[in-house]
């Protein structure tokens, strides 16, 4: 292992690893767990927007559990020197999330030092895990120092809020939740926000970087900076992954045309919270699914169920707590077997309860829901251990309003995932789809629970309980 990693990446083109074989996990530093009490200036856990007192050494004392779960890739919140109190109109709020930078080049004290960061980045590659680091290049804090300076007036768009969210040029230019929007059409601004981004991912040694509020940015901005970036850090490989929070395909795709090479699948996020959390048909999943030729790349999407910007799943579904929890883990299937990169949001795995911002960022409950969380590592281990899971061609092969099934196929091996997501039992007779590897008389498994099933007569004859799923492998 080369020690020098934390402040030189390595050179690592011949161990590229495929994105499409990670599962990212997203902890909120300081609402995940707190690893040192003497950073705890201001922490009050009764108030939803002061800090909680998670830090740098709390995920890094959470390893364990994060790796348990299955999880590859951690993906560090923003760890720069935020705002301790963002004032904005009659909007109070701590800088506790990360996306209120103050000083680019600081560390948040609330979560840590320079050295804490870097221990914790070095301990995660240490153990074969991937870091990647949010990054926040549209707006700075409430009150930054910049925008007192008159020298730095044309850092910003002034042009006040954002009151037309049809209008994209004023999606672009001003101000996103009252934060100072940045001009990077200023080539001071332009330099600077490399410059600082380069700094971070040669500094910490990360693999990549995640992108905040990608569409308040011009994508002519975009389609400069990511080259601009790799070429910078001297890694074509860098991973990029942007935050269009848009739930239609073609919008989102743009950005991915425009040269982020990785983007969340929004759009499938929406509709997995209609059709698991809310009865919705299934026909819809299909109906997303033959958008993906939309996207230059639908292999390069980060699938999600929860994120810190949305309610949580659990909050959001209906029925009682049992089946809200049995509507999640249908949703987890989907998630962990489908084409993508699958990422998990703190909690999601012992099915937190959260409604909208900033309650979806509660402190991290380890404990509740242990056979949520064990679904998930099940998911984790079953999806580790198959190629076609990860990396196969997805294939419809059955949709009707409750039920949907497809397969991913590589040359040679297939995996068939069938979710009934209706209340009562299903029986479908699925037939396979045209140059399938498998045989006639086959036998194939479902990794879940084990139940054999025989192909017949080129189709494979499914029972399922009511809001269930079966991954079958031969
Ligand atoms: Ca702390
Ligand atoms: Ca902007």
């Amino acid at each position: 292992m080369n020690l020098n990693f934390v402040s030189h990446r390595p050179i690592a083109s011949a161990q590229v690893r495929d994105w499409r074989d990670e599962v990212m996990y997203f902890p909120l530093t300081d609402r995940y767990h707190d690893g040192d009490p003497a950073n705890n200036d201001s922490v009050n856990l009764g108030d939803p927007l002061a800090f909680h007192g998670g830090d740098f050494a709390g995920i890094r004392e959470k390893l364990d559990y994060i790796q348990e779960t299955g999880a590859t890739t951690l993906w560090l919140a923003p760890i720069q020197d935020n705002t301790n109190l963002g004032v904005i109109g009659d909007y109070k709020s701590a800088g506790y999330h990360g996306y209120w930078i103050r000083d680019h080049y600081g560390v948040e004290e609330h979560q840590g030092s320079l050295a804490e960061v870097k221990e914790l980045v070095h301990e995660a590659k240490e153990r074969g895990m991937r870091v990647v680091l949010d990054t926040v290049l549209n707006h700075v804090a409430p009150n930054h120092p910049w925008t007192q300076d008159p020298a730095k007036k044309s850092w910003f768009h002034n042009q006040g809020g954002i009151d037309d969210y049809n209008d994209q040029r004023q999606v672009e230019q001003r101000d996103l939740g009252g934060l100072p929007d940045l001009n990077q059409e200023n080539p001071e601004v332009y330099n600077y926000l490399l410059e600082n981004t380069a700094h971070w991912v040669t500094e910490l040694g990360v693999d990549g970087v995640r992108l905040d509020a990608v569409k308040h940015v011009s994508k002519d901005f975009w389609s400069k900076f990511v080259p601009d970036l790799k070429n910078k850090v001297h890694d074509p490989d860098l991973f990029v992954l942007g935050e269009v929070l848009h739930g239609d395909v073609g919008y989102v795709a743009d950005y991915q045309r425009a040269g982020i090479d990785h983007i969340f699948d929004i759009p499938m996020y929406y509709s997995m919270r209609d059709v698991f959390g809310n009865d919705g048909s299934c026909k819809e999943l299909a109906r997303r699914f033959a958008d993906d030729h939309k996207y230059a790349d639908p292999n390069k999407l980060v699938t999600l169920i929860d994120n810190h910007d949305f309610p949580r799943f659990m909050s959001t579904s209906a029925g009682d707590q049992t089946q809200r929890a049995q509507r999640l883990e249908l949703a987890m299937t989907f998630l962990m077997t489908m084409r993508g990169t699958p990422s998990l949001y703190y909690g999601t795995e012992t099915a937190m309860e959260g409604g909208n911002d900033p309650d979806n960022r509660r402190m991290m409950d380890f404990d509740s829901h242990p056979q949520v969380r064990a679904h998930f590592q099940q998911l984790s281990e079953i999806r580790a251990g198959n190629e076609a899971l990860r990396r196969g061609q997805q294939l419809e092969m059955w949709v009707d309003d409750k039920l949907y099934a497809f397969a991913r196929r590589l040359p040679g091996q297939e995996a068939i995932t069938v979710i009934n997501n209706g209340s009562e039992s299903s029986q479908r007779q699925i037939p396979l789809r045209e140059g399938s590897p498998l045989q006639e008389g086959q036998k194939i498994k479902d990794a879940l629970s084990g139940r054999e099933f025989t192909v017949k007569n080129g189709k494979v004859d499914v029972e399922l309980p009511p809001r269930s799923a079966l991954i079958l492998v031969p």
